[in-house]
């Protein structure tokens, strides 16, 4: 396609970006939008205010980058994810527009603290854990690097649940994020796509013979797109993220307020905008719902339509697909997609089978994201053909013609064609969506070195021995500019002074840093940006939990999901066993351990753990015996926000899964690169990371993958690790006694039974090596000097987990799309 001249003409005179004319705009947006006298403004106004002012930048960016890559032809890149775990957008979206400290110094002209003002934000927590902040700093990435890379997902209405502990035990609050409406969304009316579920197939037969399928009745709901413009740091480019939500289609009014029964006419139209109303909050189990399917089907149907769409405005055909558009699923929430694509280009395109599957393939990859079996989503095979009637005969095609195809390669294996098939016909019939997206991806990825080998090994061993060539490995990263930049600005400047800033874009050039890291005075600045970070999480700790703690001694942090598998029990083991040594007079190193992490609302052993640790923390934070040689706290409604806060100010990083079960980890990467030491099991990412920062500068423990598999083949009873461990025993039997709780003695003795009998993540086989590598942790940091230069070597050497890497890997390993980058305007903006 030509270049049109105009390209770089901008839509719009350029809006000024210098202190005074922000401050121009941030007036203006108070009174034309927010519809305020800034003389009566709260500071939730200046918010509003400040967004719109930013907003207005960026959209002049957006419909220039677009303009860009709409005039040369590029591949475009779509990822599909349920989840985008975002976090605030103002503070991110001033710092990557590159007008972040102007707007500081303009609203501090108007008499406001932008501290204060960010602050108002609520978080967009439209995401779980690790899967959807992934998907968020890919996004970033994709804009700072100048890919054309669009999200799309959906516009929950309820993001993840706000916990509370009512004392102990989690409690969840609605999330109503958009309550009071958002500025950084374009809600755009006329992108509307009809989405149909039930009804029924109708066989039309053609005068060739042919036969042709439609999907009729049933019941339609619309999707409607909200943009939200994602800006690249240190670039023009702004991509876009578009989620969807739920309306109630004409029709719908029309056939039930006919019939004269106005209230229950409401009351169904709110009902069938309920499909984007909220975020499942459940991270690691597939709940099989019916309204769970409809969210996927949603989500997916109205992206492919609008691909599609944009597809053939810009002139391409069909078979122009490939060259085209790459589409990412992120996990298997997205890959009904695969058998939607097919139905698009089949029923509505004409395209014959064949055609359209070699499209479909080439089009489509697949991220995997755990291995756990419960993660693995199945849907029966009797409400899939309810939900979605021609998408179950298109599966059942696919799974057709590929038997056949294995039933060739491997004559008479039955068994091997069970363990193959897209319906696991065991315990009831269900979809296998994990296999769906195997066979419709030209790529398939794990996110971790280990893990991609453990998929090629166990979950998807047969179809590796089909198609190794599309097994990849494509290791997680993270973004430095919020993971450095915004959370740790102190460190940032630092490290500023000593190399330079090239490693904002080029994370690999943290190694400027390594020849200074044993630099006496490097380290007492080191020092004092770790001990100003610790004063700020202090502040953060009081305000939400009351409790005080000192700032002169070891942060040991976990947070992340509650799961078994991760383990906050050993840490909690721990946490006990150093209360029993202070009290039996030892002089153990002082440590304030800081847990945080949400537990799945119906996830009872997870919401146990949570009020055993809330319980014995309450016991040892008022223990006078203790002091303040010991603090335990669990922060509540941890969220991105929170993990700003913390992350900065750790020195122990705890990554304590049991291994072959964490498939990558994020946060891992996220604390190193702030020069907090790991104390980890060889499990996902902690081993690429052990590569990167040498042995020396890290805590490994505990039984690996394999002796891991090994110890469960043995089938030892886990009390017998009791035997000979006089302080095990003793943590153990005070949980299993209620020694930490005044009124629930059940849930305690329960927890005790459950490590002494049942164990089933090992948390007392591994419990001795982990003392260790703490005790090892502890004599590292009693020697400061020590101590730094590994903190400093860490970050050095964390380059490679930038998610810009990470970004590049799946650009050349799967997408085969390469960058855009948004040509300055001569006349600035
Ligand atoms: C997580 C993995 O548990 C974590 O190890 C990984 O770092 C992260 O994805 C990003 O790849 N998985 C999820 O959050 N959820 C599911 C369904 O796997």
């Amino acid at each position: 396609m030509s270049t049109s001249a105009d390209t770089t003409a901008p839509p719009l005179s350029p809006l000024p970006h210098d202190t005074e004319g922000l401050k121009q705009s941030i007036r203006d947006a108070m009174v034309r939008f927010v519809g305020k006298d800034p003389k009566q403004a709260t500071q939730r106004d200046w918010l509003d205010a400040t967004s719109f002012a930013v907003r207005e930048r960026m959209i002049e960016r957006r419909l220039l980058t677009r303009r860009q890559f709409d005039a040369e032809d590029v591949k475009r890149v779509y990822y599909l994810s349920m989840e985008y775990l975002i976090g605030r957008m103002l503070e991110a979206n001033l710092r990557n527009t590159g007008i972040l400290d102007e707007t500081r110094e303009a609203l501090a002209q108007l008499g406001q603290d932008y501290d204060e003002i960010v602050a108002w934000e609520d978080d967009a927590a439209l995401g779980n854990g690790g899967l959807g902040r992934l998907a968020a700093c890919i996004l970033e990435s994709l804009a700072t690097q100048g890919y054309p890379g669009f999200g799309y997902g959906i516009r929950y209405e309820y993001g993840m649940f706000r916990q509370q502990f009512e004392p102990y035990r989690q409690v969840e609050h609605p999330d109503n994020w958009l309550r009071y409406g958002n500025p950084w969304e374009f809600p755009r009316a006329e992108r509307k796509y009809p989405i149909r579920f039930y009804g029924e197939v109708v066989e039309h037969h053609r005068n060739d013979g042919s036969v042709h399928y439609s999907w009729e009745d049933g019941e339609q709901i619309l999707a409607m797109a909200y943009d939200y413009p994602t800006a690249g740091y240190g670039r023009r480019n702004v991509n876009n993220l578009r989620l969807w939500g739920a309306k109630a289609t004409r029709d719908f009014d029309l056939r039930y307020f006919n019939e004269g029964d106005y209230i229950r006419a409401v009351a169904d139209k709110s009902q069938s905008e309920s499909i984007s109303m909220v975020l499942y909050p459940n991270d690691a189990t597939a709940i099989g719902k019916e309204l769970r399917l409809k969210q996927e089907y949603f989500f997916v149907a109205a992206s492919l339509h609008d691909i599609l769409d944009r597809h053939t405005e810009l002139g391409y055909t069909l078979d122009d697909l490939p060259h085209q558009v790459a589409i990412q699923l992120n996990d298997t929430h997205p890959a009904i997609a695969v058998a939607e694509l097919m139905r698009l280009l089949m029923d509505r395109h004409g395209l014959h089978w064949a055609r359209a599957w070699e499209l479909c393939r080439q089009v489509f990859a697949y991220t995997n994201h755990t291995l756990m079996p419960e993660a693995l989503e199945t849907w029966p095979v009797d409400l899939m053909t309810r939900v979605l009637p021609r998408h179950m005969q298109i599966i059942y095609r696919i799974n057709h013609e590929f038997l056949e195809m294995v039933r060739r390669r491997f004559p008479g294996d039955e068994e091997r064609l069970k363990r193959l098939s897209l319906i696991d016909e065991e315990g009831g019939r269900n979809v296998r969506m994990a296999h769906l997206a195997v066979v419709g991806s030209h790529q398939i990825n794990g996110v971790a070195a280990l893990h991609t080998e453990l998929l090629k090994q166990t979950l998807f061993a047969d179809f590796y021995q089909l198609w190794p060539e599309r097994f990849v490995n494509v290791t997680n990263g993270v973004t430095p500019r919020l993971w450095m930049i915004q959370a740790n600005p102190e460190l940032t400047e630092f490290l500023g002074e000593k190399i330079g800033h090239d490693w904002q874009y080029d994370l690999e050039r943290l190694r400027a840093l390594e020849p200074w890291v044993a630099d006496p005075e490097l380290q007492q600045k080191f020092q004092q940006v770790k001990r100003k970070n610790k004063e700020r999480l202090a502040t953060l700790v009081r305000e939400r939990t009351g409790i005080r703690i000192r700032t002169d001694v070891l942060f040991d942090v976990q947070i992340k999901r509650i799961h078994e598998y991760k383990r906050q029990l050993l840490k909690l083991l721990h946490v006990i066993e150093l209360y029993n040594r202070i009290r039996d007079g030892e002089n153990v190193p002082p440590r304030v351990v800081i847990f945080g992490g949400k537990a799945a609302p119906g996830y009872q052993r997870a919401k146990d753990i949570i009020q055993v640790i809330n319980e014995v923390a309450d016991v040892i934070n008022h223990d006078p015996q203790v002091g303040d040689r010991l603090k335990c706290v669990f922060i509540p409604n941890y969220e991105v926000s929170a993990a700003t806060v913390i992350i900065p100010a750790a020195d122990l990083s705890e990554q304590i899964s049991t291994a072959g079960f964490e498939a990558s980890g994020t946060g891992n990467m996220k604390l190193a690169l702030n020069g907090a030491l790991t104390v980890g099991t060889l499990d996902g990412a902690n081993i690429e990371i052990r590569d990167a920062v040498g042995e020396d500068n890290i805590f490994i423990f505990g039984m690996t993958e394999s002796e891991v598999v090994a110890h469960r083949a043995r089938g030892e009873v886990p009390e017998a690790m009791l035997a000979g461990r006089p302080a095990l025993s003793r943590t153990v039997e005070m949980i299993e006694q209620g020694y930490f709780t005044c009124d629930d003695n059940a849930t305690h003795a329960e927890l005790g039974h459950y490590l002494r009998h049942q164990d089933p993540f090992f948390v007392l086989a591994d419990y001795p090596a982990y003392r260790e590598a703490c005790e090892r942790a502890d004599a590292l940091y009693a020697q400061p000097e020590c101590w730094n230069t590994a903190a400093l070597t860490n970050i050095a050497r964390m380059g490679y987990f930038s998610i810009d890497r990470t970004v590049r890997d799946y650009a050349e390993k799967i997408w085969d799309a390469t960058p855009e980058p948004v040509a300055p305007k001569r006349n600035g903006g």
